[in-house]
């Protein structure tokens, strides 16, 4: 279960895999755009999971309608203001909200950095208008290739102040960590934190590699560190954190069941893991049911699921003011 007397976080979620089936309706019929469906009832089966994919890049294949509507740079907008909407209705107090500009960009040829900018216009009216706290993590999309990443990187480099952290997202066997030194360097360079979805699609060498390599203090899934005796133990003495996301890995079929999802053994050893949705529209799920649902098949215990929550505002990547506020 949540634990009221403790602030609930989201750390990992991807706004641009958290659009509302509601508002991909309005917004293709709005641009004109050819949806699959028709209502919402005949929709949702394409933009949300439904089985289990067999693999990662087929379920990210599941993002794309999402994207498909973003016709302009309002709709980037709204879909961002939403997401805060949705956070709080989810009753989070705080949430990193992460995009990739590029992805969002690409059906409709938006402007990337018109599309940074109209992300962070859309987080901080939702701010202004719901009771949670939020940070922007940007992502660069491995699966378009270095060129790609490195527009997507100028991009949020040119509101650097109002973006938190850089993240790796995509097609983690197709596209190594090693092909994107230079642009994390930047990225430390501009005073941002790291995080790299690694450990998911390849093996522990692959979260070796973000940690040494890219600089990453927190991983995304990283379910593949289990196999790896000196890395749990490295993630647990260096405070590395992991960002598991229990029914997207189902999902992915990264793992075959909850009940063999490593986060029990993460937390048993002493690893800063916390409990967070992925891309929870695409999914068809929310914070809370992670909560009451998801942990507990992992074989949680309640008190592995207070630590889980514990552990999500401990590695959030908080200023020491913003950290405040939310205690
Ligand atoms: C991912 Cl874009 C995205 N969403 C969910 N899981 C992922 N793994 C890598 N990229
Ligand atoms: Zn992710």
């Amino acid at each position: 279960m949540i634990h009221k007397d403790l602030p609930l976080t989201d750390i990992h979620r991807h706004l641009d895999g958290n659009i509302r089936a509601q508002t991909i309706l309005e917004l293709g019929r709005q641009h004109n755009i050819a949806l699959p469906a028709s209502t919402l009832d005949a929709l949702r089966p394409h933009v949300q999971v439904t089985s289990l994919e067999p693999d990662l890049v087929s379920f990210l294949s599941k993002l794309d309608w999402g994207v498909k509507v973003l016709a302009d740079l309002d709709a980037c907008r709204r879909v961002a203001y939403e997401n805060i909407e949705d956070a709080a209705r989810n009753g989070l107090h705080y949430v990193e909200l992460r995009f990739s500009p590029g992805y969002m960009a690409m059906t409709h040829n938006l402007p990337v950095a018109g599309v940074v900018e109209a992300v962070i216009a859309g987080v901080k009216q939702g701010c202004r208008d719901f009771p949670v706290q939020a940070n922007l993590i940007g992502i660069m999309s491995r699966t378009f290739g270095e060129t790609a990443c490195e527009k997507e990187l100028n991009a949020l480099l040119a509101h650097r102040d109002s973006i938190t952290a850089l993240d790796l997202a995509g097609d983690e066997l197709g596209f190594p960590g090693s092909l994107f030194l230079n642009h994390f360097n930047r990225a430390r360079d501009a005073g941002w934190r790291i995080t790299v979805h690694a450990g998911e699609a390849a093996g522990p060498e692959s979260i070796w590699q973000a940690i040494r390599e890219l600089g990453a203090e927190r991983i995304g899934h990283g379910v593949k560190a289990v196999e790896d005796r000196a890395l749990m133990d490295f993630l647990a003495e260096q405070r590395i954190g992991i960002e598991s996301c229990l029914t997207s890995n189902i999902q992915t079929s990264t793992v075959p069941s909850l009940e063999r999802h490593p986060l029990k053994v993460f937390l048993e050893h002493g690893v800063l893991a916390s409990l967070n949705t992925d891309d929870p529209a695409v999914q068809g799920i929310d914070i809370i049911h992670e909560y009451e649902v998801a942990a507990p098949a992992a074989g949680l215990s309640e008190e592995q699921i207070r630590q889980a929550q514990i552990n999500g505002l401990e590695i959030a990547f908080l200023s020491a003011q913003e950290k405040q506020a939310l205690i």
